[in-house]
């Protein structure tokens, strides 16, 4: 890819745009750094940005000035293509391209990309530990948090990148083509920037969308989207399924996830030997085994990997026994389904905290999932009082509004009795208190060690 001297806008300053800005300074492009945001300062921006790398900055408005001569446009995941300066920018006639899509073109070697509404984070990692354990080159980037572009310029022609790709990411790549795809589930989320299910469904299947033969698909045939979506499609697919034995595919015979293939059955693991909780995680197992023996690692070394494999960061992360009560962070808990998966992996009597920024979730099921294991709902957030007029509205009472998850935390530490749990798992993204689900799932362990 030749951007030498070429004018190039990156928007956003966040760990995309500076992931972007590091990597084209390196190819020698000229930069601009645009970001919406006017409560930023020049000053904060320059420092999160490598030393050496020249590029001029704009806070606030995209001038014509600074669009006139620029060639490409490389937008960050949290900024809508139908955002101001992407629209002047598509009218400007510039190439708009995503971060993920500028790592794509700079990249080498092989791509797996893992899409989904829950689950990514977590096989996205198991996949590239089962890699990193026979492979020697392999990134594990994306959504997960580490810019695919931080690493784009470091893949070589034997390097295996596994990268962790959201709904926003798909919107703006247009040559992008994993050797291996994988789509793990689709529920309602982000709703309010994809505005109908339709088209929140049609993004994350645009993942095959440049796959030619010879690459695969992963997908969940308790997905009945997804399973309409993998009959049609004209690559091979592997499904998986929690629920029921397949023909072909992975599934469980008896407590040992198998993998089907038509002539032979090959035992991968016993669930018993997890160290993850939960049907979903055994789903998330099965995606990662399924992705992972295509791309060659041997079967023993998978199952190793997976049997080492403990919960990541955020995600039913177990924090603290105090006076037998036990806390559990699943910040990572942005939408009401992936909430749903760690009520459900909850045995004991639970108090729930829950809300945070709106993106027109409806909680219905949230509720439906409590299934009387809910003790108390400790509500904070912006969703705080829609939540609690669902909860009421389904006859759930035992709902304490808080200002703070501070709050929250001292809320349950003082409700809870020797056996019962404490859970974080929000059902919104976090927005509207915190800069993300880390900052937030950080300061509620913070909060509970302080205890
Ligand atoms: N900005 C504008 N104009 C706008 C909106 C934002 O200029 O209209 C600016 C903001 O002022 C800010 C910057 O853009 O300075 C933020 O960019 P960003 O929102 O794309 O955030 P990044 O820090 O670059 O992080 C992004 C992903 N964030 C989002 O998709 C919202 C991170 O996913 C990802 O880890 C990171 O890139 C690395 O690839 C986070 C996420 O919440 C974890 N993702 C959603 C999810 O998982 O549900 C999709």
């Amino acid at each position: 890819m030749e951007l030498q001297g070429k004018k190039v806008i990156v928007a956003g300053s966040g760990v995309s745009g500076i992931g972007a800005v590091t990597l084209l300074g390196r190819l020698g492009a000229k930069i601009i750094l645009y970001d919406g945001n006017k409560a930023l300062t020049k000053e904060e921006i320059r420092a999160k940005v490598p030393q050496g790398i020249e590029l001029e900055i704009i806070i606030g408005d995209l001038t014509k000035e600074a669009l006139d001569g620029t060639e490409i446009f490389v937008v960050s995941p949290g900024i809508p293509r139908d955002t101001l300066c992407v629209k002047q920018a598509e009218e400007a006639g510039l190439t708009i391209w995503g971060e993920i899509e500028l790592a794509y073109q700079a990249s080498k070697g092989r791509l797996a990309a893992i899409t989904g509404t829950n689950g990514k984070t977590t096989t996205t990692t198991l996949a590239g530990e089962i890699l990193k354990s026979w492979y020697a080159s392999v990134f594990v980037v994306g959504n997960i948090g580490i810019p695919y572009t931080s690493i784009a310029l470091d893949t070589k022609e034997d390097s295996i990148t596994v990268a962790e790709i959201s709904s926003f990411q798909l919107e703006t790549v247009w040559e992008f083509a994993p050797e291996v795809s994988a789509i793990l589930n689709i529920t309602p989320d982000h709703l309010n920037r994809h505005k109908t299910m339709e088209n929140y469904i049609a993004i994350k299947e645009s993942i095959t969308k440049n796959q030619k033969l010879g690459n695969v698909c992963v997908l969940n045939y308790e997905d009945k989207e997804l399973r309409k979506f993998g009959e049609k499609l004209e690559i091979p697919v592997i499904f998986f399924s929690s629920q029921r034995e397949l023909e072909q595919g992975f599934c469980l015979e008896g407590e040992t996830i198998v993998y089907h293939t038509g002539k032979e059955t090959i035992p991968f693991v016993h669930v018993p030997e997890l160290q993850l909780v939960g049907s979903h995680n055994v789903e998330n197992v099965m995606a990662a085994a399924a992705i992972t023996y295509v791309m060659g690692v041997p079967l023993k070394y998978i199952c190793q990997a997976i049997k080492d494999f403990k919960a990541v960061e955020h995600r039913v992360e177990f924090v603290r026994n105090k006076n037998n009560v036990l806390y559990y962070n699943d910040s990572k808990g942005t939408n009401p389904d992936a909430s749903i998966q760690a009520i459900r992996a909850m045995v004991r009597p639970t108090l729930l905290i829950g809300g945070g920024y709106d993106k027109q979730s409806e909680f219905d099921t949230y509720i439906d999932a409590f299934q009387g294991k809910i003790k108390y709902l400790v509500l904070l957030g912006a969703t705080r009082d829609k939540i609690a007029k669902t909860a009421k509205d389904k006859g759930f009472h035992n709902i304490i509004l808080t200002d703070s998850l501070k709050e929250a935390v001292k809320v349950c530490y003082e409700k809870a009795e020797p056996g019962d749990a404490v859970l974080l798992s929000p059902a919104c993204a976090s927005w509207d208190m915190f800069q993300s689900y880390e900052e937030r799932g950080k300061l509620f362990k913070e909060y509970v060690n302080s205890l």
